[in-house]
Order: C-alpha cells, then structure tokens, then sequence
C-alpha cells in the first residue's frame, strides 16, 4: 500500500488536487492547503487508481458490505468504478429530492437490513459522510464503515467514531504532506505551516448532548470583535455592537398589516431582538405618524430597522422607490436589500440616495424558498457586488455564509424551531443549523414568533437559541 500512495501523493499534487500556499476555506478560515479531488475525474487513469486504493483499504480492514454508496459528488464516479469492477450493486444518494416526481432520496434497490459501505474523497469535520450516512439508514439500510482517500485529520474521525462510523483512510494529510516533501515537491518550510494549521482547526463537540455542534479551534471573530474591523460599515458596526450589548442575533420579521400591532411587536420584543425588519407596504393603515413612533421605539430599544423592500429595477427607479413615494423609505429604515438581477446599476441607484443618510444595504444572495434560482454563479455574484460597493453594502441576505469576509453580516430568513416548510413555498430551518452548521449570524423569524400565543416568550427562546449556537461557533462553552 506504502508505495501505492507515495505514486498517488505525487499524481495527486501533479493533478493539482493538492495545493499549498494563501487559500480561503469555505468555512471563512485562512489555510495553506487547498485539496479539491473533483480534479481527478478529468485524469482517468489516477480515478481508476484511487478507486483501487480505497477498495483495497477495505478489503485489508475485512469489511463485508452489500453494497457501495459514494457520498455525492466527486465520490460518486469512484463508487461506480469499484462496483463495476467488483461487481457489486450501488446506491446512489439524492442531494436534494427532486421538488416534484418520485421524492427518492436514494436511487437503486433498497434492501433494508442489508450493509452499505461509504466512499468518500476527502474528510475534514466529518459532515458530508455524516448526512449520506443519515439518508441510508432512514430508509433502513445499516452503515458501519466509511472508506476515505485523504482523512485532514480536523476531527472527521472521532466524529463519525461517536455516530457508530468507522472511517478507513487510504491516507491521512500529514503522511501525504511527508512523502511530498520526501518527494522534493513541498518545502520543509510549508509542510511545518500546513501542520501547524492542522492542529489548530480540528472541529471538536462542545456539548455533551445529543449531536454535537461543532467548535472551530480557529479564530472565529465575536461580533465585537468585528464591530471593530478597520473599514467596517458604519450600520454594521452599530449592529455589531448592540447585538453584543443586548446578546441577541434575533430580527424579528414583523409581518402584520395593523400599525398599532407593529408597535406593539416593537415595543414588546424590541429588548429581544437586534433588527425589527417591516413589509411596510402590507400595513393597511400606513401613515408617517406610525413611522415616528417605531423610531422611536427603535432608538429607546437599541435596534435596528429593515425595510425587507428587495429593490430589483434599473438604478434610476429605484432610487425614487427609496426615497420617495408615500412610503420615504431612505428617511426611516436603516437598512434595506436588493435583488442583483439587475446589475450593480441597483446599488448604485440606492446608494445615491442612502450614503448621504448613512443607511446599509444587503444583498440577495440566496433566498429560503422552494425552487429559488439564486444559487451557484448568480449567488456568487451577489458577493462580488457586494465587496464592489461595500462603501453601501455590508452583508447578504443567504442561508449560509456566502462571503468569508468578516466585514459582511449574514441575515438569514426561514427560521423555525422545527424544520419544515409552509404550503407556499418557504422552507424553514433551526437557529441552531443556521448560525452554527450554515455560519450565518442572524436569524429572521417571523410567523415562528407571530403565530405563538405568547410572543415575547416565543421571541426570547429564539434569542436563546440563536446566541447560544452564536457562542458555542466562538468555542463558548455555554451551560443552561
Ligand atoms: P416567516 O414567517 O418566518 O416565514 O417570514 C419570513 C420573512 O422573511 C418574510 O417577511 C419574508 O418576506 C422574508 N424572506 C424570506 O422568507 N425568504 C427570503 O429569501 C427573503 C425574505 Br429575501
């Protein structure tokens, strides 16, 4: 096996699947190792060895399966390799059930009680193994053991050991790392840094209940902290800080057609929550005089006010939608969004008329509802607008972190204590899953809050929720 994987580590880092130097992480972390193993489906002969290598690796651990399932994508060809090869019979996990039609989450024939043996390319904290392995079992099927070509060694291991899964690696980054600098083709230099970095971003549980969140070991910024960023945007600094002053990363998404109620809401639950977000156009009995007293409101609680407008025109009509009309927006709500499928000419038709009043602006870079287009290159747009104008703009509206970018605040919407969805089109997720599995930092919640029968303590236990999961990404061990 040795000399298969010293062949391999160089045909690896030969394909460019193994990187070193400067490298963003998804996760937002600095790191001099890039590994991206969907480069080896273009260099068919190393797919065809590492599809090997992981089969041997599970025959020299006497595995006994009935089945192969690679956890989508890149193990995917992997898994048919090995099941063609040794003929056995694959299973094929859906990323997302298909919206209308069968609803499989699973394509091939499920025999529940019978073994599946996972593949998977690289390991870092374990979770993608984990959520093919939960598929599987949900419809019966038993999943003991996980084979893997490169284990990062960030704690994916002890992880999936807790959730009863036994990952198997062909190797493990430092052994690769030691024969590449073995090999001449990674300096001492670089290898001490790469482990160095190993060591210090281990994703380690925090709790001792149920499934664990996981802690980043790893300069995750407090919100104070970032408050203080040099060139932070102005609203983003306010919202910073008070988030941290009253401990909530709660918007209340006040959605009521009556002003008297919107005051209310504000009034109650304004100490609860870090942003009071309107649809002012659904109020049915609008006037300014109600805008008067929610600013107030506003600035006797210390929160922040959104007008979820979602600006979508050419610059020039947005910038009258903004500031004038009946509604004045510009003069009232600290923050508003808009919709890139215009172009930047949007932010620029609103920063006209809201730099002067020194208001923010967030972009739609993805949205909660079923089917929503704003995925892949246009989300990525959106983050390139966004650090074009960050003199405007100082964060998205997405279900996960989309920019690694400190400066930016994430507002998530589709919150609910309980997953789910309602009958048009909105899916919801936990404030848990949202701030510390998707990394955003504020939750949205509306009907979850609008439809209990006490409403602030519906609202503090979304506070609680939030902020805790909050504290536990900073490594915060946090006891009830
Ligand atoms: P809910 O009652 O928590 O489902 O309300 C969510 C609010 O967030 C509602 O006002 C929507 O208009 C708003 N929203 C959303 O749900 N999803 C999105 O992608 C965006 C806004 Br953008």
């Amino acid at each position: 096996m040795a000399g298969g994987v010293a062949g391999l580590a160089a045909e690896l880092h030969g394909a460019r699947a193994l990187r070193f130097g400067d490298f963003v992480l998804k996760s937002g972390l600095a790191s001099p190792v890039y590994v991206d193993l969907r480069v080896i489906v273009s260099h068919p002969l190393l797919l065809t060895q590492v599809a090997d290598l992981l089969f041997q690796t599970a025959k020299d651990a006497g595995l006994k399966f009935d089945s192969v399932c690679g956890v989508p994508y890149t193990a995917l060809p992997l898994a048919t390799i090995i099941c063609s090869t040794h003929q056995i019979p694959m299973l094929i996990r859906r990323k997302e059930a298909k919206d209308y039609g069968t609803k499989r989450l699973v394509e091939g024939t499920i025999n529940p009680g019978e073994t599946c043996l996972i593949i998977e390319d690289v390991v870092t904290s374990g979770s993608s193994v984990l959520e093919t392995v939960e598929v599987l079992q949900k419809e019966g099927i038993k999943v003991t053991d996980a084979i893997v070509l490169l284990d990062r060694e960030q704690g994916g291991k002890a992880r999936l050991e807790e959730r009863g899964i036994r990952l198997h690696s062909v190797c493990t980054l430092s052994e690769m790392l030691e024969i590449l600098q073995e090999q001449g083709k990674v300096a001492a230099e670089m290898v001490g840094k790469v482990k160095k970095f190993i060591q210090e971003s281990v994703f380690e549980p925090v709790t001792q209940n149920g499934p664990a969140p996981m802690k980043r070991l790893c300069k995750e910024l407090s919100f104070s902290a970032r408050a203080e960023l040099p060139g932070i945007h102005p609203v983003a600094a306010r919202l910073l800080t008070l988030m941290e002053k009253k401990q909530t990363n709660l918007c209340l998404s006040a959605d009521v057609t009556n002003s008297k109620e919107l005051l209310q809401l504000a009034a109650s639950l304004g100490p609860s929550i870090c942003i009071l977000k309107t649809h002012i156009d659904i109020l049915n009995d609008f006037t300014q005089e109600v805008i008067k007293e929610l600013r107030a409101l506003a600035d006797q609680h210390e929160f922040l006010i959104f007008e979820d407008r979602k600006f979508a025109d050419i610059g020039n009509t947005v910038k009258h939608q903004y500031e004038g009309g009946i509604f004045k927006i510009a003069s009232w709500s600290d923050v508003v969004n808009a919709h890139v499928v215009p172009g930047s000419g949007v932010v620029k038709g609103l920063k006209e008329a809201g730099l002067p009043l020194q208001r923010g602006c967030l972009l739609i870079a993805e949205m909660s509802s079923r089917g929503s287009l704003a995925t892949g290159d246009y989300t990525k747009a959106a983050v390139q607008m966004a650090e074009e104008n960050s003199d405007f703009v100082f964060g998205f509206i997405s279900g996960s972190r989309v920019s690694n970018r400190p400066e930016f605040l994430h507002l998530t919407p589709g919150v609910q204590m309980q997953a789910g969805g309602d009958n048009l089109g909105q899916k919801y997720l936990s404030p848990k899953e949202v701030i510390n599995e998707k990394g955003s930092d504020i939750i949205i919640v509306g009907r979850g809050i609008l439809s209990a029968s006490d409403r602030l303590q519906e609202a503090e236990k979304y506070r609680k929720a939030a902020w805790e999961s909050y504290l536990c990404r900073l490594g915060v061990h946090v006891s009830d």
